[in-house]
């Protein structure tokens, strides 16, 4: 089944964290007040949000790219700034999110569940944060910490929500191809599909949309063994809806009527619970002359369409959107489940010290990061600080363990010093 797996990649940029501001209050009677440099806002997540009305990952093979709303920068008299505003994306139920190198970071298997892809950055302090006895005005503030911005694989195992049901020959794969982005092959002898087929079908532009599969002719003894049919019967096991398609004209040797008999009670010896499933009986090839025989005797069709004409072949795609979002929404949460175990793995934190040349040393990781992001590098303050936070985080063992000796140059993001332990 493996050529029903869908795949995209996502890039998902959280917004950035707002700078805090170095500002000091302006009083009457001194020269300068105490600080008053607000925070920064924190920036807005990605978040990822499980739900039925979306069938496919085609949308983010049109446009990877996802991204939410930096934070605003902190102001004078302790003013805040605003969040980021986050964006909630919605995938479809059975995606599994994977990291670059293949491993599984989430499932999502019950709608509405969310998942953030990519972390908002925290707003920096303002400089009224780092007022103590002994300084009493800080010239410098936090820089706002950079959003997370990550590629995703994800991967979907496409299931058919409608399945097409019909003798050999009457018109399904052909009825696919117009309504679907899929492009089986069409000829006029029975048994030309060999395998199933799925598209997805899009309605009202990406709001909903929904999986077809055009399955192999189904004809007598089905359910025998007889055709090729028969092993492709657990592919409609799943589909919501099924559509039983009939042929109008004077190729096939039943009449309509005959047809549906034979095939209802094939699907009933295969399995009688798919009979208990929404159905439409529609007619195929209505354009022909010949078909007026068969649309005026009595028999109720739900729909009479051509696929090659285009005759009522919108109203259809409409019916079958409405009775697979009906279906949907009565199926209960948690029905699906794709894989027996979820792995969560948390973005890379920390520190990490890599060897460039003779000692000299690179820090990467969020955290190192963080640490040294204030504004004003040349404020020996400032620079107290961040001696603080990295010892926090263990500089100093890490970068013994990577070999490096007194007087080595180390840098951070846009910050170089010269490492005394
Ligand atoms: N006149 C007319 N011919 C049609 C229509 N739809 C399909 N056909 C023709 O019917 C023949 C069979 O079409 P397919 O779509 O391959 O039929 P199928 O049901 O997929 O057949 P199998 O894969 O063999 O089961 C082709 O020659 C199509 O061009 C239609 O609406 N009107
Ligand atoms: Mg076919």
């Amino acid at each position: 089944m493996s050529e029903f797996i869908d795949e995209a990649q996502l890039h998902a940029k959280a917004g950035n964290g707002g700078a805090g501001a170095v500002s000091f209050r302006r009083e009457a009677h001194v020269a300068k007040g105490g600080p008053d440099g607000g925070d920064g806002g924190d920036g807005g997540d990605v978040i990822l949000k499980a739900s039925w009305a979306i069938s496919s990952l085609l949308s983010f093979r049109d446009q990877p790219f996802r991204r939410a709303t930096d934070g605003v920068h902190g102001s004078s008299k302790n003013r805040f700034g605003k969040r980021g505003k986050s964006t909630v994306v919605d995938v479809p139920v059975g995606t599994v999110v994977k990291s670059l190198e293949n491993e599984i970071v989430k499932e999502f298997t019950v709608q509405n569940d969310t998942w953030v892809a990519a972390h908002g950055g925290k707003g920096g302090f303002g400089n009224a944060r780092f007022l103590t006895n002994q300084r009493r005005a800080p010239g410098f503030a936090e820089q706002g910490e950079v959003g997370e911005d990550i590629w995703y694989n994800l991967e979907l195992k496409l299931m058919a929500d409608v399945a097409l049901v019909g003798f050999p020959n009457v018109g399904k794969s052909t009825l696919i191809s117009v309504i679907s982005n899929a492009k089986p092959k069409i000829a006029n002898y029975p048994f030309t599909t060999l395998r199933p087929n799925l598209g997805v079908v899009k309605v009202n532009g990406s709001i909903s949309e929904y999986v077809v599969a055009d399955i192999p002719g189904l004809i007598e003894g089905a359910a025998d063994g007889k055709g090729l049919g028969f092993k492709f019967l657990r592919h409609i096991e799943r589909a919501l809806v099924l559509v039983f398609l009939l042929d109008l004209s004077t190729s096939c040797e039943h009449p309509p009527e005959k047809q549906v008999a034979i095939l209802k009670e094939e699907l009933q010896k295969y399995r009688p619970e798919l009979l208990e499933r929404p159905f439409l009986i529609v007619g195929s090839k209505a354009e022909l002359p010949e078909a007026s025989k068969y649309l005026n005797d009595g028999f109720n069709f739900d729909f009479e369409i051509s696929a090659v004409t285009g005759l009522h072949v919108e109203p259809l795609k409409y019916k079958m959107a409405e009775l697979v979002s009906d279906q949907k929404a009565t199926l209960e949460e948690g029905k699906i489940a794709i894989a027996d175990e979820t792995v969560f793995k948390p973005v890379p934190k920390g520190l990490k010290v890599q060897k460039i040349d003779e000692n000299y040393f690179v820090v990467t990781g969020k955290d190192a990061l963080s640490a040294i992001g204030l504004s004003d590098l040349n404020d020996p303050d400032a620079l107290t600080i961040i001696d603080k936070r990295l010892n926090k985080l263990n500089l100093n063992k890490e970068l013994l363990k990577a070999g490096a000796e007194p007087g080595a140059t180390v840098e951070i993001g846009d910050f170089t010093f010269n490492w005394e332990p």
